[in-house]
């Protein structure tokens, strides 16, 4: 146990050490962590608040139920399901509850953003359980909403799943509810990556436009690994039992007993996401994250759609002649931490692509600002030219001491 107890320790020092720059990662605040190693763990709760199938839960009831009511009022929805163990879970909770196998489903396409859980085909649950089909960007990197509009009415999906995990720009929910509603669909809002800047008013909220949403609750948001299911007035009016079959679905159909520390843990990150500091917090990660953009396009960088409206940054590397997963390392020997992405139409496959996606809400959370974002776009850039990486993991260090981890 040593030997994990000193891995632990060390993860520790990594994250105080370097840049965490990939767009889903984040510090959960102490109160978050010290909630997750409680007592809770130890507690068998099949079921919903008032209705287990366990005896002992009079405490873990009021903690789900908090839960519960503030994700309703954070999101402005009717209801609000918090036991899916993550994103995934959740989406497959969506389809187990509203679809049936082979149904045909319209999601974007992983190169384009999307999600494996949208349809990815082949490999994934939800491409070889349902009928998949896939939109894309443009050719500018933009959702391409016309097109999505021609294929919608030609496959006539049951549902559109609307979300992404790499595109920069705003989502029009407005478009996608059009096309939704023209063709009968369901519309999914998946907003995992950007729950925190819909909880802030900073993107628009997709909660009269769609039917249902989820997101998880650790990356913008600040929580615990876990996920929300939400569904809108406009869901329950398309289905009154849509609640209750999602309720379901994650319970007894996908999973047993909640993870009750995960629970009281999303408890306080959404009471924390509704504060003045959060709304302070999510702003300055747009701020931070256009000024990284814009600096990265000054040094010659070729960013897709020419910038970003909101966390994340996706760098199209062909045009420097280096590949995402080379330049990735190169990055990490720095200090400074990336993934490796597909960018729209990469010629090149998923474990070895044109692309690296970067993000600003963890160096945000540390405080980090748009001086700091101008000598990280320096970092990258000196890395890419070639400068000693031991130099500049020395100036990394340097400056992540200076701004510490919660
Ligand atoms: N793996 C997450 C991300 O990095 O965006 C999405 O599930």
């Amino acid at each position: 146990m040593t030997k994990i107890k000193n891995l632990i320790r060390k993860e520790e020092k990594r994250q105080k050490e370097t840049l965490m720059l990939i767009p889903s990662e984040n510090y959960a605040p102490k109160e978050v962590r010290q909630a997750l190693c409680s007592m809770l763990n130890n507690k068998y709760s099949e079921g919903y608040p008032g209705k287990r199938y366990y005896q002992g839960n009079k405490y873990i009831d009021q903690i789900e139920s908090i839960a519960i009511e503030t994700a309703k009022k954070l999101f402005c929805v009717p209801y609000a399901n918090v036991q899916s163990y993550s994103g995934s879970p959740a989406n497959s909770a969506v389809y187990m509850a509203l679809l049936n196998p082979g149904d045909k489903i319209l999601g974007l396409a992983l190169s384009s953003g999307g999600h494996l859980t949208h349809g990815h085909p082949k490999i994934t649950f939800s491409g070889k359980f349902f009928q998949s089909f896939q939109y894309e960007v443009g050719a500018d990197g933009f959702i391409d909403y016309e097109a999505l509009e021609k294929l919608a009415k030609k496959v006539k999906p049951k549902i559109i799943i609307a979300g992404t995990t790499s595109y920069p720009r705003k989502l029009e929910w407005t478009l996608f509810s059009q096309v939704a509603d023209k063709v009968g669909a369901i519309l999914l809002a998946d907003i995992s990556h950007i729950a925190g800047l819909v909880a802030a008013g900073v993107h628009p909220s997709p909660v009269r436009d769609a039917d249902v949403v989820t997101t998880t609750t650790h990356k913008t948001l600040r929580g615990p690994r876990g996920a929300l299911i939400m569904v809108t007035k406009k869901g329950l009016r398309r289905d009154p039992d849509m609640a209750k079959k999602i309720d379901r679905a994650v319970f007894p159909g996908l999973q047993g007993g909640p993870h009750n520390a995960q629970t009281a843990a999303i408890a306080i990150a959404l009471k924390a996401a509704q504060s003045e500091s959060f709304k302070k917090y999510v702003k300055q990660i747009i701020i931070n994250s256009k000024t990284l953009a814009k600096e990265l396009k000054s040094k010659g960088f070729d960013l897709v759609s020419g910038g970003t409206d909101n966390h994340i940054i996706l760098i199209d590397l062909r045009q420097k002649g280096v590949l995402g997963k080379e330049f990735s390392i190169k990055l990490e020997k720095a200090g400074i931490i990336v993934n490796y992405n597909s960018i729209p139409g990469d010629p090149n496959p998923p474990n070895n692509p044109s692309g690296i996606r970067l993000g600003t809400p963890a160096v945000t959370t540390r405080g980090m600002g748009v001086k700091e974002m101008m000598l990280i776009a320096d970092f990258i850039n000196r890395v890419y030219l070639g400068d000693s990486v031991d130099k500049i993991n020395k100036e990394v260090k340097s400056l992540c001491r200076k701004f510490p981890t919660l």
